[in-house]
C-alpha cells in the first residue's frame, strides 16, 4: 500500500500515547504495538493508545468490581447496630467504610477509561451491570459476618492480588491498597471465627452453620468454569486476568481447608487432598444456583438494588450541597486573582 505518510510505527504509536488522533489505517499498527508493550509487561495509562475491546472489558470489570464493593456493604453494614461487643463494633465500621473507599477507587479508576460515575451507578441501578453474586445471600445472624470477612474477603484476595498485576495502570495501583485492607479484612474474620468457636456449643453450630451456607457460594466468586468462561481467554492475553478463574478457585480452596480444620469446623466429604496432584478436590459446583443468582434470582437481590436506589436518593442534598460548596470557592478564587 502506498501512503503519504512518512511517520515510523514507532512515532505514530507515540502520537497516539499522546493523544493524537489516528487514522483507520494506523489501526493495525497501533494494535500491535500495544500487544507488545502488554507483553513486555509496561503498564496501560489513560491516554494511551488501547483498542476498543481492552477499554470496554475494563470499564466492564472495573465498574463490576465498583458495584460489588458498594453493594457488598450492605449484608455487613446492617450488623453495625447488632455487633455483640464495642470493640467488634468499631472493627466492622472500619471494614465497612473501608469496602466504600474501595468503591470509590475503583469508580475513579474507570473513569479515566472516559464513562463517569454516574452513568455507572444508573447501569447498576437499571439492572444492566453486574456485581459479584456473593453479596445477594443474606446475613443472619453474626456468624455471617465473620464468615465474609474470612471467606469472601479471603477469595477477593485471592482473586485481586494478580489485578495488582493488571495492564491497566489505575487499576493495578487502586488494587494494591485495596488487598492491604482486604487483607486485614480477612484476619479479623477468621479471629471473630476463632473467639466464637472458644465458646458455647450454640456459637460453635453458628459458625458451621455459616461455613456450610457461605463456602460453596464463596468459590463462585471465580466465576463461571474455565470452559464457560465468556471473556477469560482474552482477558488473560491482554493481562488483565493474570489466571483463569479455575486455577484461582483451586488456590483459594487449597489455602481455605487447612484454615477451615484449624478453625474447627467440619469440611463437606466431598473435599479430600488428591495425593497426586497435592490439590483438594472439591466436585463441581452448583452452577444452575450459579447462574440464576447472575440473572438477578438471588434472595436479596431486590433488597439490594433497592437499598443503593434509596442511598442515591437520600444523598442528593449532599451532592448538591458540594457542588454549591465547589462553585463558591471557584467564584472566590477567580475573584482574588482579578
Ligand atoms: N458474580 O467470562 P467470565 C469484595 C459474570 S467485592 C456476578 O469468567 P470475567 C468485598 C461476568 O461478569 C470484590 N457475575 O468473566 C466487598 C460475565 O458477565 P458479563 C469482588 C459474575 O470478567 C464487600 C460472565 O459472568 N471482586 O471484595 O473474565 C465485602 C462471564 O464470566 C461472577 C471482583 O469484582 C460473579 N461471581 O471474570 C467483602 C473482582 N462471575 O459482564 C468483600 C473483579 C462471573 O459478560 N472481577 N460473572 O455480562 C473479576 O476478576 C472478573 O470479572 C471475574 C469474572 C473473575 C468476576
Amino acid at each position: 500500500m502506498y501512503t503519504t505518510d512518512l511517520r515510523t510505527a514507532e512515532e505514530k504509536a507515540e502520537e497516539a500515547r499522546k493523544g493524537v488522533p489516528r487514522s483507520a489505517l494506523d489501526t493495525d499498527a497501533l494494535e500491535a504495538e500495544f500487544q507488545a508493550r502488554i507483553d513486555a509487561d509496561a503498564y496501560i495509562e489513560p491516554k494511551d493508545y488501547m483498542p476498543d475491546g481492552y477499554r470496554k472489558t475494563l470499564v466492564r470489570q472495573m465498574s463490576q468490581h465498583a458495584h460489588s464493593e458498594i453493594v457488598g456493604m450492605l449484608p455487613e453494614g446492617c450488623w453495625v447496630g447488632r455487633a455483640p461487643t464495642l470493640k467488634r463494633k468499631m472493627i466492622l465500621i472500619a471494614k465497612v467504610q473501608d469496602e466504600a473507599g474501595h468503591g470509590l477507587y475503583l469508580y475513579s479508576a474507570a473513569e479515566t477509561l472516559g464513562t463517569s460515575r454516574e452513568e455507572l451507578v444508573r447501569q447498576l441501578l437499571a439492572g444492566e451491570a453486574k456485581y459479584s453474586t456473593i453479596f445477594n445471600y443474606p446475613t443472619t445472624n453474626w456468624s455471617d459476618v465473620c464468615t465474609i470477612g474470612w471467606l469472601v474477603d479471603g477469595a477477593a484476595i485471592t482473586n485481586q492480588i494478580p489485578l495488582c498485576r493488571c495492564s491497566y495502570g489505575p487499576y493495578a495501583r487502586a488494587m494494591v491498597k485495596v488487598c492491604k485492607e482486604e487483607s486485614f479484612h480477612q484476619r479479623q474474620g477468621y479471629e471473630a471465627l476463632l473467639q466464637m468457636m472458644k465458646g458455647t456449643e450454640a456459637q460453635k453450630r453458628m459458625v458451621q452453620d455459616s461455613f456450610d451456607r457461605w463456602f460453596w457460594p464463596s468459590l463462585m466468586m471465580f466465576g463461571p468454569p474455565d470452559s464457560n468462561s465468556a471473556h477469560s481467554s482474552q482477558n488473560m492475553k491482554w493481562k488483565i486476568k493474570r489466571f483463569s478463574n479455575d486455577e484461582l478457585r483451586q488456590r483459594f480452596v487449597d489455602a481455605t481447608i487447612p484454615q477451615a480444620e484449624f478453625l474447627g469446623v467440619k469440611v463437606p466429604d466431598v473435599i479430600v487432598k488428591n495425593a497426586e496432584t497435592d490439590h483438594y478436590d472439591f466436585g463441581e459446583l452448583d452452577w444452575d444456583e450459579f447462574m440464576a443468582v447472575v440473572k438477578g434470582g438471588g434472595i436479596c437481590a431486590s433488597n439490594r438494588i433497592d437499598a443503593r436506589k434509596k442511598a442515591l436518593e437520600d444523598g442528593t442534598w449532599v451532592r448538591d450541597a458540594a457542588s454549591a460548596y465547589a462553585e463558591k470557592q471557584q467564584v472566590a478564587t477567580v475573584a482574588a486573582a482579578e
